[in-house]
């Protein structure tokens, strides 16, 4: 197979900063060329801390943690993965993007897995703009683990261009004092709330106690703001300190401004914020995850320059979103329920007690379930039946009951869903979401139009409870 070169122009420097003022931090961009992007999955060794005595052997696209890639809304577009990694297949699974079932990335279920030294190309015309990511579907849990995700950006849903765009991928890593990382997979993770890494980074860059990545934006400015967690585990409560902030779109579907107090990431979730800067350069912003003992400042936004004059105005919004409203007159209610795995006892509690619990890699499949149904460990080569089947051009009501004791952030492919209601949060508002986050004992409904036909994963976010049992299809007919 013949791989295109890569080209200099298909990688850009700096980080969505706009309006002249480069980033701090920079990381390359994987831009868009006529669409046409080369995406080389491969191992790299690199130090993720600069003391580390060994680097790390990290899995990355184009050896860049977390690469933005940058497409336009109705303008088709070819991906091409290379699959560079010395001993293991992998796929490109395109996160939120309500694209056809053959281009979803899922190995064997929507397309061959692509093995070490092949290529395939994923075309699609994106149909909604906004944030997203991508990321592989297959041994997750270590392939993310190890960095192998990006940030996609599509453009094309803000009617006025914003002073400045910059987007932050959260991301932990399981990192050794060796310069080892893992294990991803443990019994106590799986069974418990997830393998929480013991480096956070935002967009690469450590988060320590006293150090995060800082940026420059522009004062009395209107800056888009995208969040994203890209982590396996971690549940995040973004907030942001010293500006005025709303939120314009979740998961990347425009919302009518709201203004933020905080708002819950689970993993694999997304919020896009207007932030609107102080005048008085020198003033620093602060974006907190207040889901932690103490509120881990994520990133610091430094205030630079005259302001631009965007005080007092009405916050940006975003056009309405592309994705079809759901009709809830006409739309029967299907129940999921989350829960551990049916059995005589209650396997997770027990089994996080072992000795080895903390060690074991290989864990067994069968802790997590979806209407009792575990996803069987040769899932992906012989898929179990469907949770449901629904009627394509129908609405349904998914009904989404938690009964565990874990958080678990639900994911539907290849659809968006409205977020109706809470059990436990009666202030939640509607909005639109491909992945939502259930606490413990929590019930939500969501709706959808069923307009795009194929079997989709439908699974939990924190990926060693999707890799132990916690997925299943749900199949458009
Ligand atoms: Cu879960």
């Amino acid at each position: 197979m013949i791989l295109s070169p890569l080209t200099r122009r298909a990688l850009m420097g700096g980080v969505l900063a706009l309006g002249g003022l480069a980033a701090l931090g920079r990381r390359p961009v994987a831009g868009q060329e006529g669409q046409a992007i080369r995406l080389a999955a491969g191992e790299v060794a690199r130090r993720l801390l600069p003391d580390q005595p060994q680097p790390s052997m990290l899995r990355l696209y184009n050896e860049t943690v977390m690469p933005v890639v940058r497409l336009q809304r109705g303008v088709p577009a070819a991906l091409t993965l290379e699959n560079g990694l010395p001993d293991e297949h992998t796929t490109i699974h395109w996160h939120g993007l309500r694209i056809p079932n053959a281009m979803d990335g899922v190995p064997y279920v929507t397309q061959p897995p692509v093995e070490p030294g092949e290529a395939f190309t994923y075309r699609f015309t994106p149909p909604d703009a906004g944030t997203f990511f991508f990321h592989p579907h297959c041994n997750t849990v270590e392939q993310l683990g190890r960095g192998l995700g990006g940030v996609l950006i599509v453009d094309g849903d803000a009617p006025q261009p914003f002073d400045a765009d910059l987007a932050l991928a959260y991301k932990d890593w399981d990192l050794n004092d060796d310069g080892t990382l893992g294990p991803f997979l443990t019994l106590r993770g799986a069974a418990g709330p997830g393998t929480f890494g013991s480096l956070k980074t935002v967009n690469g860059t450590p988060v320590t106690d006293d150090a995060c990545p800082v940026y420059e934006v522009p004062a009395g400015a209107d800056l888009r703001l995208r969040v994203l967690n890209l982590d396996n585990t971690r549940l995040l409560r973004i907030a942001v300190e010293g500006a005025e902030s709303w939120m314009i779109a979740t998961d990347g579907m425009p919302l009518a401004p709201l203004a933020l107090n905080f708002w819950n990431l689970g993993p694999a979730m997304r919020v896009d914020l207007a932030v609107r800067t102080p005048d008085e350069e020198g003033t620093e912003i602060l974006v907190q995850n207040l889901r932690a003992a103490v509120p881990v400042v994520l990133a610091r936004l430094k205030v630079v320059g005259g302001p631009l004059g965007r005080a007092g105005k009405a916050p940006p919004a975003l056009s309405v979103p592309f994705v079809p409203e759901p009709d809830l007159a006409d739309a029967p209610t299907l129940r999921m329920v989350f829960s551990s795995a049916p059995g005589p006892s209650e396997p997770p509690a027990e089994l996080a007690d072992l000795p080895f619990a903390d060690t074991l890699c290989l864990a067994p499949r069968t802790l997590w379930a979806i209407n009792a149904q575990t996803w069987p460990e040769d899932g992906h080569a012989h898929p179990p039946a469907p949770l449901a089947v629904l009627d394509r051009g129908r609405s349904y009501v998914l009904q989404l009951e938690n009964i565990s004791k874990h958080t678990h952030p639900i994911h539907l492919h290849g659809h968006s869903f409205k977020v109706l209601s809470s059990s436990t949060d009666p202030d939640l508002p509607v909005h639109w979401a491909d992945t939502t986050l259930l606490g413990p004992g929590e019930r939500r409904q969501v709706a959808l139009l069923a307009d795009n036909p194929g079997d989709w994963m439908f699974h939990c976010h924190i990926i060693e409870h999707q890799e132990t049992g916690m997925m299943g299809i749900v199949r458009v007919a």
